[in-house]
């Protein structure tokens, strides 16, 4: 995601003082899976620390070297051989647990059902056996194109018994999207659905799927789940899911497979360029993906029921709704739909009816649920959780406290996880059990993790700068590379500091070296000399009453080369304010963070352009701050939203 240079003149500012802190729970800290003797031990042997984790899964080969490092290019636990969906799958089965709940299903429409540990091992040896009678193969690509019903996870483990790789596209990506990673990743088969319900409709997918694969003769076939019952258009290359896997044999022998076999494809969009297909492999990614879920959440798979309202279709589905539970053993909720469909308190809903005990959810939508007032959740018994998390974006100090107040019931651990596609799973994140945790701080980097901040040059900042994050060691579920492209990774990833790795992050250090992340470093805005991160500037608009959602880019200014632009969505959802008010907010900046981060300009807008992972897209912003035409907006939730922005709009100045 780093595509373009960090600014050059100096570290990041440290702007914001934050001096709130809570301790575990002493309950959760007495029982905590995970203490404090964690860090000291991973430092002192990093590779055993990562062997005893490996140790978590069922090897049919053990491996002879735990890390061979090339740098860039690692190979983890080299020479082991295991199966991903035995993992996940068969061997709970056999250890027992065959009865218990794996995923909890909850369809938009109020349609539910519950599938088992034995009841997921079935289906999915009869997809794997389908998918083999169509022709997959180990190290085929598959693409899957579904909403989020349990047939999705189902395919996933499919391909993974396979050894096929696996490359899950947002369901709602346009057909170019989904043309693009199809041509990338020359995908033999498609699996998508008729359609899935959003908002209180049935939304159609096979026909953006029709239309992707009309003049894409590499793919065979096109697998079709049947959701929503709604009418498609039948092609010659087209299968029935209910035909063909329903009648298959309910066993398959699985393979066990090289550490180092690819698992899946995820594409990120980055800022500008071509999407980059980010490569997992097998069991350096199952090991951490596995560790991280039990460590961060504290989890009891036998006691918890775990919920991680992401889509399958963003990495953060895919660690923490699928390979991290279920190598696990967890009970999980997995629901369809939309946060406010039938109503606002969908969630809290969820969470009373399945006594959810750790949710996980994106500051975008806590952001949402705190506009929407906390009286939503106030009308649900949401005693029953014990760790909530977040993850996408930096949670602004205000979220986080309306989080734990009103969610939380000001008992429950905050766990703000950073991560990326490209790390595979969480590196830095309070432990709950251990951390006395920092609204809007994301902490430490795990046991077995090294990262750091950085100067321009490389160099460790000391407490209380800020610079750019970086990871000095490789870890088990770093991606393998960018798929078809090793150049790009070394460019992308390992050049900007010399054998480092570099994320494209902005983090500060705070005086008890505590870490904070500030947002992409594409998207600092320096203003007179100074790098200011748009986190904390949004972070002081959120923290005023009147703010719902915030956002600012730097804007070309002839006089300090950018100046502040702010975006503002007012927890009265009026669109219409005073100058007054504005002013107020712009002052409100400057009284927080001092004179130089208050916006030159602020402006109320009803949304704004966000991903389907939830992360606003600045550059978009920047576009119309500078007015310039709006760039490419084919990742946006709802790209109509720029019209309107924009329509909101007085002339610049
Ligand atoms: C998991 C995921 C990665 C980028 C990452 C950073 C931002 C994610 C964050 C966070 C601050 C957190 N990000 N979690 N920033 N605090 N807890 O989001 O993957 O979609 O690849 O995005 O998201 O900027 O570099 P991905």
């Amino acid at each position: 995601m780093a595509d373009s240079t960090p600014p050059s003149q100096e570290t990041l500012s440290n702007l914001l003082h934050e001096t709130r802190s809570f301790p575990p729970p002493a309950e959760l800290a007495a029982n905590a899976n995970v203490k404090a003797d964690a860090y000291g031990k991973a430092a002192e042997d990093r590779l055993g620390f990562w062997e005893e984790q490996a140790r978590r899964l069922q090897w049919d080969q053990p491996w002879d070297t735990v890390l061979d490092w090339q740098p860039p290019f690692a190979r983890w636990f080299v020479n082991g051989k295991l199966n991903a969906s035995v993992n996940c799958v068969d061997r709970h089965v056999a250890n027992g647990l065959g009865e218990r709940v794996a995923y909890h299903w909850e369809g938009e429409p109020g349609d539910t059902r519950s599938i088992t540990y034995a009841e997921l091992k079935d289906l999915v040896s009869q997809a794997a056996n389908a998918l083999t009678e169509l022709g997959v193969t180990k190290g085929d690509r598959v693409a899957i194109y579904m909403p989020m019903i349990p047939e999705t996870i189902v395919a996933m483990l499919a391909c993974a018994r396979l050894g096929a790789v696996h490359m899950v596209v947002f369901g709602g990506f346009s057909v170019d999207a989904l043309g693009q990673r199809l041509d990338d990743s020359q995908a033999k088969l498609v699996i998508t659905a008729d359609g899935g319900y959003r908002r209180g409709s049935a939304s159609a997918l096979k026909p953006a799927v029709d239309a992707a694969v009309a003049d894409r003769p590499a793919v065979e076939n096109v697998l079709v789940v049947r959701r929503t019952g709604q009418d498609v258009e039948w092609n010659d290359r087209d299968v029935w899911w209910h035909d063909l896997v329903d009648s298959q044999s309910t066993e398959h022998t699985p393979e066990a497979h090289d550490a180092e076999t690819p698992l899946y494809i995820m594409y990120t969009s980055g800022t500008t360029a071509k999407p980059k297909g980010i490569l997992h492999t097998t069991g350096g990614y199952l090991t951490q993906a596995a560790y991280t879920h039990w460590a961060v959440f504290d989890l009891k798979p036998e006691t918890d029921v775990y919920w991680c309202a992401a889509d399958i279709g963003w990495v953060t589905g895919h660690s923490y709704i699928v390979y991290g539970p279920l190598a696990n053993a967890a009970t999980t909720v997995l629901y369809e739909g939309t946060p406010d469909t039938p109503h606002r308190g969908r969630f809290w809903e969820i969470i009373e009816k399945y006594k959810v005990t750790i949710a996980y959810m994106a500051p975008t939508a806590i952001r949402t649920f705190m506009k929407w007032g906390e009286d939503i959740p106030a009308g649900f018994d949401l005693s029953s959780l014990r760790v909530i998390g977040s993850v996408g974006e930096p949670i602004n100090p205000e979220a986080y406290m309306w989080y734990r107040k009103n969610i939380g019931g000001d008992r429950t651990p905050v766990v703000d996880t950073w991560w990326q596609t490209e790390t595979g799973a969480i590196m830095v994140s309070p432990l709950p059990g251990v951390t006395s945790g920092k609204p809007g701080a994301a902490m430490r980097a795990l046991p077995g993790i090294v990262a750091d901040v950085v100067d321009e040059k490389g160099e460790s900042v000391p407490d209380g700068e800020g610079g750019f994050i970086v990871v000095r060691e490789p870890w088990p579920a770093m991606l393998r590379g960018i798929w078809g492209d090793p150049e790009r990774y070394k460019d992308t990833y390992w050049s900007r500091f010399e054998g480092l790795y570099f994320p494209g992050d902005g983090a500060k250090k705070d005086e008890d070296g505590d870490l904070w992340l500030l947002g992409r470093v594409d998207d600092v805005m320096l203003i007179s000399g100074h790098n200011i991160s748009t986190t904390e500037v949004e972070s002081a608009l959120v923290s005023h009453p009147t703010v719902a959602e915030a956002a600012v880019v730097g804007a070309a200014d002839k006089v300090t080369g950018q100046a502040i632009v702010g975006f503002v969505i007012l927890r009265s959802g009026a669109e219409e304010v005073s100058d007054e008010t504005l002013k107020t907010l712009r002052d409100h900046v400057g009284t927080s963070l001092g004179p130089i981060a208050k916006p030159a300009r602020l402006l109320a807008v009803p949304e704004l352009p966000k991903t389907r992972s939830g992360k606003i897209m600045r550059r978009l912003l920047r576009d119309i701050a500078e007015n310039r035409e709006v760039g490419d907006t084919s990742t946006l939730t709802d790209s109509s939203i720029m019209e309107v922005i924009a329509k909101q709009l007085p002339s610049a100045p």
